[in-house]
C-alpha cells in the first residue's frame, strides 16, 4: 500500500471540458487575424500556457516575424473572448465522476489541489461551484515555468508539505504527465494509452479512475 495523502488535479479535461471554450476564443481571434486554426491545432494546446498556445499557433500558420508585443496583445485579445465564454460555466459542467472521486479523497481524510496551468482556473472554479473542496489551489499565477516542467506540482505539494512521492497527479496533457513524472509523483493519465507511455496509470475518462488500484 503506497503512503499517498495528496491528489493534484489538472483543470481542463479533468474536472471539466473548458477546450471548447479555449477552441471558440481562438479560433475567433484567428478568423479576425487572418490565421488559420482547426480542432486539430486546438488538440495540441491542451496544458499549455496560452503564450506558449500562441507560438504554436504562429508555428501553425508559419509565421516567425510576429513580434513578442503583439503575441501578447492577440493572446490578451483571445483571453478576453474566453473570459466571457466561461460566464456560461455552471456545476453541470463537472465531467461524470469526478465529484464521486472527490468525496471518496475526503472520506479517506486525502488532500486535494488543483494543479492547472490556467490564469482563469480560479474563476472557472467558483463557477463549478467546488471552491470549497480544495485544500491549495496551483495556477497559471503560481510558478514561472509551465507543465512540462514540475514546479507547478512541486510548489502545490510544498505548500501542503507533503513529499513528492506521497502524491498523485491526473492530467489530460502530455505535458502534465511528463511534469508530475520528473516532480517524482504518480502520473494518472485521462486519455488512449498510446498516448501516455510515461503514465503510471492511463483511463479512458474520469469516471473510469479506480483510486484502489491507484493507491495500491
Ligand atoms: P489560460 P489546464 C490549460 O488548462 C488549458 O488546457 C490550455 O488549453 C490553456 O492554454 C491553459 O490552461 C492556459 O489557460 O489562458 O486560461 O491561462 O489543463 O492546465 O487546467
Ligand atoms: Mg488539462
Amino acid at each position: 500500500m503506497k503512503d499517498i495523502q495528496l491528489f493534484i488535479f489538472d483543470l481542463d479535461g479533468v474536472i471539466t471540458d473548458t477546450a471548447e471554450y479555449h477552441y471558440l476564443a481562438w479560433k475567433e481571434l484567428c478568423d479576425d487575424k487572418g490565421l488559420l486554426f482547426d480542432r486539430e491545432v486546438n488538440e495540441r494546446l491542451r496544458g499549455v500556457s496560452r503564450i506558449d498556445s500562441i507560438k504554436i499557433i504562429m508555428e501553425h500558420n508559419k509565421k516567425d516575424d510576429i513580434p513578442e508585443t503583439t503575441l501578447v496583445e492577440w493572446a490578451t485579445e483571445k483571453n478576453e473572448r474566453y473570459k466571457q465564454l466561461i460566464q456560461k460555466v455552471t456545476p453541470n459542467d463537472l465531467l461524470e465522476g469526478i465529484t464521486d472521486i472527490f468525496n471518496k479523497l475526503k472520506e479517506k481524510n486525502i488532500k486535494i489541489a488543483l494543479g492547472s496551468a490556467s490564469k482563469n482556473a480560479k474563476a472557472v472554479i467558483k463557477n463549478l461551484g467546488i471552491e470549497e473542496i480544495f485544500d491549495f489551489i496551483g495556477d497559471g499565477y503560481s510558478v514561472d515555468r509551465s507543465k512540462p516542467a514540475p514546479d507547478l506540482f512541486l510548489y502545490v505539494a510544498k505548500n501542503l508539505n507533503i513529499s513528492p512521492e506521497k502524491c498523485v497527479v491526473i492530467e489530460d496533457a502530455v505535458a502534465g504527465i511528463e511534469a508530475a513524472k520528473s516532480a517524482g509523483m504518480l502520473g494518472v493519465a485521462i486519455g488512449k494509452k498510446e498516448d501516455f507511455t510515461k503514465a503510471d496509470f492511463v483511463y479512458n475518462s474520469v469516471k473510469d479512475i479506480d483510486l484502489d488500484e491507484v493507491s495500491k
